[in-house]
């Protein structure tokens, strides 16, 4: 008998729902679901790939060992012996910063791990700790955590009501947004059109989000937050700051409008490339719009100045009266906010980056973590503090990370690697055990991450489409085991005892915050009302009922709760986004920090930068393509059908100067590397910089993704630079890297 449920894709953060039809075992049809609260029936190309991604047959279904004669398929039980066997001399000898822990991109997308990830990394207890955010947001959380007190307090546009977006280095259309959680955004975008208001592009590229909007403008690559203070220059130069509401509820405007007095638009355009006059009157369209919003994503955070273009962005919707204003720039109060609600409402302790430094290059940890484009010198360097071992979590560095070339070799020289994920890729092939996570379609799922940033309330839950094959665990009892194993209990500690130990722990902290709704209660009480769950549900439960809109356990009757979850399969709408501030606030003061000493510091050194600016150097940058997920979904045939996608775009005045013709192979260098890719001449490039799409370069010795292999592409990351970061952030620079681009030597 065929069954029909709804499940809320788990693959980008638009968090579409799904209407899924299936017989038995089998995946019959993936629809969107019309009723669900939030997606309304949208979906992506990429949906329907869940079935392939199921089915995979190179999907790892049982933990694998490496062995002197190669691969061998193992148990559980022996795979954990193995790691307690090699992983638990090296931390006896060399300490717990021996071994370093590299999390992934899809650890966001899972509640499991987003719930005991964190678990698995205290019981680690390394300082070497290194994720994907340092490849993409982590600015944003910076200048998120210095002006708001949280690094989870990022404004999101308020996309429903603005008037006016103006939209830098994101490109929704191919994304389907980020830190910007809501599906359909061609819907959204076209709505917002509709009704009047205006969509501006600021993208080196002429993407498809730009070919959508009213105004569209190259700029030079890593060149956003000298146009930002640009226009801050226009407002303060014409008077149009009006921060409205939340003028007495800020530190610092003084100290911003002393700041951005040198930068007027004459004095960027040579390194932005956007003519004075067009800067000017995108201020005054920005002052003069009834409500709108500022908005910044991966092309703004992936260079040398991301944290400032960040903090920018947020200056620019406060100094318009557009921060924390319907239609504007707002923050989501999300159902789930695990560490949000226990300090006192309005104020916290803020935040404080530097509390260790990386061995090596002595880089200031940021949230708990170290900067990745550390992670190779970190395991070369010989010395005390080396890291000897590594475990990856859902992480595929190897592809994703600069200079990837470097890391692959310090991968070869670990002594012990192990790796969750479910692919033998070109990561996990260093790795000596891979314990290998559940099918998508075999988990439960909720947003705990993406529902923080979305641009409406929202709630929904998905239980397990398919139960897990026989002995397969789910992935929060892996990384809970690993926790145990890392705790000293060996290799196969009580994960139960664990998870109703964790729990515990949760509920007595959170009796004890004043500002929680269940301040006061008994702990043995909240826990008798979650006694029917386990694991992952448990935690949710209790983070829903505790959370702002939950039903207190009891104390606001009515109340979100799992159960209540369960019964709306298509989820709950919480409202639309309303003012929080200064409520939301978790900085020291209880004010917005408008101009935090570091950032205004970090000012002079683009300053030098500006004075220093070259014209003429081709600069390398990334790319998205719908149909295509990071690095590792290249192995499903639904997604890499069709013309090869890993080209080189180039514009065609530049074409023309180097001599090359459309559709050839041609050879791009760095200082790191070189590859060879074809060129693809549009002239929807901006002159002087070129684009290749991240994620691929499958083609590697002991890959074991059949079809990727044979659409293989080249990885981009073998030309961009580790030594060059974001300083306040330790985020990688992946845009703006300088290369040459020839015909390849045996041609020339
Ligand atoms: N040049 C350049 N480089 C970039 C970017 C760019 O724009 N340009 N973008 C950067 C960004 S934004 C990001 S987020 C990073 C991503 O960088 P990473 O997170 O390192 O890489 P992903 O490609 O997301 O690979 C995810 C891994 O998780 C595995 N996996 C998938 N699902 C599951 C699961 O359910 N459980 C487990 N355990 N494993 C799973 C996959 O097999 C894969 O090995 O790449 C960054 N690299
Ligand atoms: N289909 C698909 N969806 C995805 C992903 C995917 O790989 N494929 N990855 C997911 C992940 S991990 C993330 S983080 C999000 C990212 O989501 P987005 O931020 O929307 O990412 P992109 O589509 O890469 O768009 C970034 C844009 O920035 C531009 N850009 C590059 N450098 C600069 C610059 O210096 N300044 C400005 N103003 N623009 C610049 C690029 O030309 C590009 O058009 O997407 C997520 N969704
Ligand atoms: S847009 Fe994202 S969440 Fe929606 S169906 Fe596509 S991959 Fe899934
Ligand atoms: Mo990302």
């Amino acid at each position: 008998m065929s069954q029909t449920t709804y499940h809320t894709c788990p693959l980008c953060e638009a968090t579409c729902g799904l209407e899924v039809t299936t017989l038995d075992r089998t995946v019959v049809s993936i629809r969107g679901d019309t009723h669900d609260v939030f997606s309304q029936g949208y979906l992506c190309p990429k949906a329907y790939s869940l079935k392939e991604l199921d089915a995979d047959p190179d999907r790892l279904r049982q933990p694998l060992i490496r062995r002197p004669d190669g691969w061998q398929t193992a148990t559980w039980d022996e795979a954990f012996a193995e790691i307690e066997h090699r992983l638990m001399p090296i931390i006896q000898k060399g300490g717990r910063q021996a071994v370093a822990a590299y999390i992934g991109n899809p650890n966001a997308h899972n509640l499991s791990n987003l719930l005991y990830g964190p678990v698995l990394l205290k019981a680690l207890g390394s300082p070497n700790l290194f994720s994907a955010s340092t490849l993409d947001q982590m600015p944003k959380q910076v200048s998120a955590g210095l002006m708001f007190g949280h690094g989870l307090n990022i404004p999101v546009p308020d996309l429903e009501r603005t008037d006016f977006l103006l939209m830098l280095g994101a490109n929704p259309l191919a994304s389907n947004g980020s830190l910007m959680t809501a599906p359909d955004m061609r819907g959204r975008l076209r709505r917002l059109r509709q009704r009047g208001g205006r969509l501006v592009v600021i993208d080196p590229q002429r993407t498809r989000t730009a070919e959508e909007a009213d105004e569209h403008y190259f700029i030079t690559p890593g060149s956003d937050a000298a146009f930002l203070l640009a226009l801050a220059h226009v407002l303060f130069d014409e008077d149009l700051v009006n921060p409205g509401r939340l003028a007495g509820l800020a530190n610092g405007l003084d100290e911003i409008r002393a700041l951005v007095r040198p930068f007027t638009p004459e004095s960027v355009v040579m390194a932005c490339g956007i003519p004075a006059a067009a800067i000017r009157r995108l201020a005054r369209d920005l002052a003069a719009a009834p409500r709108a919003a500022v908005y910044g994503r991966i092309g703004t955070c992936v260079n040398q100045f991301g944290t400032l273009a960040s903090w920018l962005v947020d200056v620019l919707n406060f100094l318009t009266g557009n921060l924390d204003r319907e239609g504007g720039a707002m923050f989501t109060n999300a159902a789930v906010q695990p560490g949000m609600l226990t300090y006192e409402a309005g104020k916290g302790r803020g935040v404080k980056f530097g509390r260790w430094k990386s061995r090596v290059s002595g880089y200031p940890e940021v949230f708990g973590e170290l900067p990745v484009n550390a992670l190779a010198e970190e395991i070369e360097t010989p010395g005390e503090g080396q890291v000897q071992a590594l475990i990856t979590v859902a992480g595929n560095p190897c592809l994703s990370m600069p200079n990837s070339a470097r890391l692959q070799k310090a991968l070869d020289s670990l002594e012990f690697m192990v790796s969750v994920d479910i692919y033998l890729n070109e990561t996990t092939r260093h790795a000596n055990v891979i314990l290998p996570a559940p099918s998508a379609l075999e988990r439960s799922h909720y947003d705990v991450a993406l529902y923080r940033l979305s641009v409406h309330n929202v709630a929904n839950y998905s239980p397990p489409l398919f139960r897990r094959a026989p002995g397969q665990p789910d992935e929060w009892e892996i990384l809970l085991r690993l926790a145990g194993l890392f705790a000293g209990q060996g290799p196969n500690p009580d994960v139960a005892a664990l998870d109703d130990n964790h729990i515990r722990q949760l509920v007595e902290k959170e009796v004890e915050q004043a500002a929680s709704s269940i301040f006061g209660r008994i702990p043995a009480e909240i826990l008798a009302e979650l006694s029917t769950r386990r694991g992952p549900e448990r935690m949710l439960d209790f983070y829903l009922r505790s959370g702002p809109h939950g039903d207190g356990f009891g104390a606001k009757p009515g109340g979100v709760t799992l159960a209540k979850l369960e019964a709306n399969p298509h989820g709950l709408d919480l409202g639309p986004l309303t003012p929080r501030l200064p409520e939301a606030l978790r900085t020291p003061s209880g004010k917005i920090e408008l101009a935090p000493s570091v950032l205004l510091a970090d000012v002079e050194r683009l300053q030098r930068w500006l004075s220093q600016v070259q014209p003429g150097q081709l600069v390398l940058i990334g790319r998205r393509d719908l149909r295509s997920n990071n690095s590792w979904m290249h192995n499903l045939p639904v997604l890499v059908k069709g013309k090869p996608r890993c080209t080189l775009r180039m514009h065609s005045a530049d074409a023309a100067h180097l001599g090359l013709i459309d559709g050839e192979m041609v050879t791009i260098a760095s200082r790191t590397g070189q590859v060879e890719a074809p060129l693809e001449i549009t002239d929807n490039m901006m002159p002087g910089v070129v684009s290749l799409p991240h994620g691929w370069g499958h083609n590697l010795p002991g890959v074991q993704l059949r079809v990727a292999a044979a659409s293989a592409g080249v990885n981009c990351n073998l030309l961009a630079d580790e030594a060059l970061l974001d300083p306040l952030s330790g985020n990688a620079v992946l845009n703006g890297i300088p290369v040459t681009v020839s015909k390849p030597a045996s041609v020339a």
